[in-house]
């Protein structure tokens, strides 16, 4: 368990920076800091003293509670129209047969292996494929939801959705209410990436922009779903352009409360156009989570994605804001093993997650995927 300084304590330091001060004030008062603090917190914030404030916010939002869900991941194909140069998964359609591509039954073959087993969602996720349209993921959809009325169907990523409905010539609107209509009743994070033009015109020039992104989300917010949203930090992007990013998903959350939680996604660099890009140290992965922690003020979770940070950083970034650890995954997700995550084949049973969160001082809480609390977890626990 890492032990942090009290935010009481901090604020009594006589050394401490003034304006490094008047934030952590801001924090202690539960009032929302500015762009330009943000930014200093990047620049001139240590990790004791972000660890102190993320924490003090994490502790009064959910009182050491860290959550997780029982899911599998379906990914449909990695053929991919699109060129993200930090994607080490995708193969572009005239090399497809160096790729995989699921059919309906292999699908549904996916989702009959869960019977019997207490999963709670399954997440659909993949390339964005010029053949698999949206009439085929509403079949999908359909099957999935008959034959499993009791999952939560979270899926497609706004990439893949604006791709889908430009295709079908239907509006986002048409098009997610056709989804929902079908069964899809959450939209996973993905592809937003970052949203600066400056840096998303370098790393995934050709994918649906910053702009494009939030509309999607927005409309599935107005038509009753909730999504995530995601970042990918750690490349060639300055301390602004993540802070214009965390910026800009603040506003939309402000104008819809309908995002479940933000989750940063660390660049890893194997297999891909970005591998001379040097990975982020553990320090400025802790750093970054903190500070998200302390400017998405109105984001009650903050993820961190084990599968990707590698369980061990995960586990440390539970004293730093994060209060999720998404689900088991049951190694059924390819993305991060690909780009070169220390975790080859991604699976922690329950009790495995359980002792992790436990080990770091930490509440487990099995979760749905809106975040109803499913049941706590305590090392008296029997697991099934
Ligand atoms: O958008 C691709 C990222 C994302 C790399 O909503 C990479 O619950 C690091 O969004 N290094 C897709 N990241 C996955 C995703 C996701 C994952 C888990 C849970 C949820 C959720 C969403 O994966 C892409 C991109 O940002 N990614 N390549 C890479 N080399
Ligand atoms: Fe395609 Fe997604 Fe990879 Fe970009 S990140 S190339 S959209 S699979």
């Amino acid at each position: 368990m890492v032990k942090l300084l009290s935010l009481s304590t901090v604020l009594t330091q006589s050394n401490l920076d003034k304006n490094l001060l008047a934030i952590a004030e801001k924090v202690q008062k539960g009032e929302r800091i500015t762009e330009a603090d943000g930014l200093l917190l990047f620049e001139k914030g240590e990790l004791g003293f972000l660890g102190a404030l993320a924490n003090y916010i994490a502790e009064n939002l959910h009182g050491g509670k860290v959550y997780f869900n029982r899911n599998f991941h379906i990914e449909p194909t990695n053929v991919c129209v699109f060129t993200c140069n930090f994607c080490s998964y995708s193969r572009v359609y005239a090399h497809r047969d160096e790729g995989w591509e699921l059919s309906m039954e292999q699908m549904m073959d996916i989702v009959r292996k869960y019977d019997g087993k207490p999963v709670t969602e399954v997440h659909i996720v993949g390339g964005v494929h010029p053949k698999m349209n949206l009439e085929f993921f509403c079949e999908l959809l359909a099957k999935i939801r008959a034959h499993r009325p009791d999952l939560h169907l979270k899926g497609f990523t706004a990439v893949e959705l604006e791709y889908m409905f430009r295709k079908a010539k239907l509006t986002t609107e048409e098009g997610l209410a056709k989804m929902q209509a079908t069964g899809l009743q959450s939209l996973p994070g993905g592809g937003a990436e970052i949203f600066h033009p400056d840096v998303r015109n370098i790393i995934c020039a050709d994918k649906v922009d910053g702009a494009g992104w939030l509309n999607i989300h927005e409309t599935a917010h107005k038509l009753g779903m909730h999504s995530n949203a995601t970042m990918l930090y750690g490349h060639i992007e300055k301390y602004t352009h993540i802070i214009d990013h965390m910026s800009k998903l603040r506003q939309s959350q402000d104008k819809t409360g309908g995002y479940n939680c933000f989750i940063p996604l660390k660049f890893r660099n194997k297999g891909n156009d970005m591998s001379h890009i040097a990975e982020k140290s553990v320090i400025e992965d802790l750093r970054l989570y903190a500070i998200a922690r302390i400017f998405m003020d109105n984001f009650r979770n903050l993820k961190a994605y084990w599968p990707m940070l590698g369980r061990q950083t995960a586990q440390l970034t539970l004293s730093f804001g994060v209060n999720d650890l998404d689900g088991t995954i049951d190694d059924t997700t390819k993305i991060y093993s690909m780009a070169g995550s220390e975790e080859q084949n991604p699976s922690l049973s329950t009790e495995e997650l359980c002792d992790m969160i436990l080990a770091a001082g930490r509440r487990p809480v099995e979760r749905g995927t809106l975040y109803n609390e499913i049941k706590e977890y305590t090392e008296e626990s029997t697991f099934a």
